[in-house]
């Protein structure tokens, strides 16, 4: 009885190691609305090309990220006309509180690119 409890025990801390080590293959960022990951939030797991068109909230809306896994590069939108290119940060896993210490302006992220091409 014991031993088949152990082994219950044992498989599910298996499990467990086999599901983080899944989740970590999965790229995953999460932003937030507000500085030090405050006000509302949502989970990025590909490319969103345009904010914009995709989702309107969170265009120009997000102050702080937490990468989990993958490298992400956040764009904001060009600025003028000509070759003069997005500004943009390439971020891997680690905690940004605030996207302005990274060097992106607030509320200015409208691409969500992953991967670290801009
Ligand atoms: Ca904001």
């Amino acid at each position: 009885m014991k031993s088949i409890k152990h082994m219950l025990i044992a498989l599910f801390v298996l499990l467990m190691f086999g599901l983080t080590a899944y989740a970590q293959e999965i790229p995953q960022a999460i932003v937030f609305e507000d500085p030090n990951m405050t006000g509302s939030h949502t989970h990025f797991s590909a490319s969103v090309p345009d904010l914009d068109e995709s989702d309107n909230f969170w265009n120009d809306k997000i102050s702080s990220i937490v990468v989990i896994s993958g490298t992400w590069t956040f764009l904001a939108d060009p600025v003028g006309a000509g070759d003069q290119p997005n500004k943009s940060i390439t971020l891997g896993p680690g905690v940004y509180p605030d996207v302005t210490s990274e060097g992106m302006d607030d509320d200015s992220i409208s691409q969500i690119r992953l991967g670290s091409e801009s």
